[in-house]
């Protein structure tokens, strides 16, 4: 067949063996050719399977720039659907082309996958700018055109949200290319600024961001954004373009696990409020320098991010529910969720609570995330390290839709009519698909900007507890299995008896470890009412894991 002949030239490295994991695969980009190639026909195999397009994505994230990684993204835009996983890990590790085929034959049997032609196989795919995205993208193309009649629609290089958004648009028919992309981002982000109360403006300081762009993807789509933005005053550095490398000393996941200035930030920054984004733009947190010492920073991470979000949204639901000339049963009982995993700092599930949220908790991963978030009207997720959205139930926008028709006509222009529009705006500015940190600062922008506030306002909301992220290389990470959204470690046993001792000894004290999906490691987390606590908590409940 086909399939066995374009195999034979993709052969399995020696010893690899490679997980899906939290992520999709991910690897030192040179073992990794066979891998993309075999995911080729895996997201070929999804679009025949779903009689939709699906995608393809070549990154390895915040990873060095020497890693890569390849996902599939579902007709949804979403994650690739978990049941397909461990499918997707057999033929990752099949060790000959043979083997292969014959997994192949055996999935899509038990699958019932036709290949009767009526509608053919569709993947859109993309990469980061790491230089061995090229050669992985051909060897993507190459399993796809090993499936008789599918094709590949090579979208060049995107960052992961951009994919994603364009898969999911494309499945709904609606318009999917890159400038529709950026034309739905900045449309509705100008239209959230017109809709901000005239009495508030920024101070002439509180109006610049400076923009980190992890020496990846983000920094250069950014600039064509801020093109289409006009009124805004950002700087992007570490764009790429200046030489650095991606994702060393810059980025969001550096700046968020080390808490220091990414590379090229220095003091003149100090009170200018600053962003970090991931190699490949689907992470988020924002810092400033402090001014005590400049190589430190206040960092506002992805809880914050969330807060910020939860709050306004929340403020929009008020105002609409306000009393007018309305009635009653005009008001929608939108059903308003926050979703976090174990990283989540305390201090955050606090504030969610004392706000009166409903907040609740999944293990580690996005796809554990986006699918609880999607169960409310308005499901707001982040991970800690900045990776999150803001998902809209079809029903309440709807709703939303119908209510702005009315209030157009009864009262135009009033506050309630504004906090619908609002609403409606959030809704097409920020990715249905996935985190994306591009929507994401623009929706901060404008929260901020429609509060009057400063970074240092924001960063007030509440005050982290102090933290700290251990991990412990261990022989098979897969001994330890956890339960309760990872916070209760049920095997080995004994394990999490001794953890509750160590925690039960510092005020505040809250300790769980994982393994990783991603690495091959236990992380440990920690945190307590000072940092010295938080760091010994860490280290002893790490000597645990050991
Ligand atoms: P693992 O390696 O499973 O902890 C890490 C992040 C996740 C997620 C994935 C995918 C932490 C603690 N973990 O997963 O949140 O972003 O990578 O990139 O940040
Ligand atoms: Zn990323």
């Amino acid at each position: 067949s086909l399939i066995l002949k374009s195999s034979s030239q993709y052969p399995l490295p020696q010893g690899v063996k490679l997980s899906y994991g939290t992520a999709g695969f991910r690897a030192d980009a040179s073992i990794l050719e066979s891998t993309v190639f075999r995911v080729g026909i895996l997201a070929a195999l999804r679009s025949l399977k779903t009689q939709s397009l699906t995608g393809l994505m070549i990154t390895a994230s915040h990873n060095k720039v020497t890693d890569n990684g390849v996902k599939i993204a579902d007709p949804s835009g979403g994650m690739l659907t978990q049941e397909w996983e461990p499918f997707a890990d057999a033929i990752a590790n099949s060790p000959t082309p043979q083997h292969f085929v014959q997994l192949i034959d055996e999935f899509v049997k038990k699958e019932n996958i036709r290949f009767d032609g009526v509608r053919s196989a569709k993947i859109l795919l993309g990469r980061d700018t790491r230089p061995s995205g090229e050669s992985l993208l051909e060897a993507a193309k190459q399993g796809v055109y090993s499936i008789v009649g599918a094709t590949a629609i090579d979208m060049g290089i995107l960052t992961t949200p951009q994919l994603h958004w364009m898969v999911r648009a494309r499945n709904k028919d609606m318009k999917a290319t890159e400038l529709d992309y950026f034309e739905q981002l900045s449309s509705s982000f100008r239209f959230l600024i017109d809709l901000t109360p005239n009495q508030i403006k920024m101070s002439k300081t509180d109006d610049k961001l400076i923009v980190d762009g992890a020496n990846g993807v983000g920094g250069e789509k950014l600039e064509v954004l801020k093109k289409m933005l006009n009124s805004m005053d950002i700087e992007i550095r570490n764009s790429g373009k200046e030489g650095g490398v991606l994702n060393e000393g810059v980025g969001a996941d550096y700046v968020q696990k080390e808490k220091v200035v990414p590379q090229g930030f220095q003091l003149k920054d100090v009170g200018i409020r600053c962003a970090s984004l991931d190699g490949d733009a689907d992470r988020l947190v924002y810092f400033s320098v402090q001014s005590n010492n400049t190589s430190k920073i206040d960092l506002v991470d992805g809880d914050k991010i969330l807060s910020l979000f939860a709050l306004f949204i929340k403020e929009q639901l008020s105002i609409l529910k306000m009393e007018g000339d309305d009635h009653v049963d005009e008001n929608y009982e939108a059903r308003l969720g926050v979703v976090q995993t174990a990283y989540a700092n305390g201090a955050s599930t606090d504030y969610f609570r004392q706000l009166g949220l409903e907040v609740v908790f999944t293990p580690t991963g996005v796809k554990y995330l986006h699918e609880k978030a999607a169960e409310y009207d308005i499901g707001i997720y982040f991970e800690a390290n900045g990776h999150g959205t803001i998902l809209f139930s079809e029903s309440f926008l709807t709703w939303l839709n119908a209510r702005n028709n009315e209030l157009s006509s009864k009262s135009k222009g009033s506050e309630q009519q504004k906090a619908v529009l609002r609403l409606l705006a959030v809704s097409n500015l920020i990715n249905q698909a996935v985190g994306d940190a591009l929507s994401g600062l623009l929706l901060v922008e404008a929260i901020l900007q429609y509060k009057g506030w400063s970074i240092h306002n924001w960063s007030e909301l509440y005050h982290d507890l102090p933290s700290r992220q251990l991990k412990v290389k261990v022989v098979d990470r897969t001994a330890v299995v956890t339960a309760n959204a990872e916070t209760v470690v049920v095997r080995p046993p004994l394990i999490q008896e001794a953890i509750n001792v160590e925690v039960a000894k510092y005020p505040q004290g809250r300790s769980f470890i994982r393994p990783s999906g991603t690495e091959d490691v236990i992380r440990v987390y920690a945190e307590a009412s000072i940092q010295e606590a938080a760091d010994s908590l860490a280290n002893s409940v790490a000597k645990l894991a050991d």
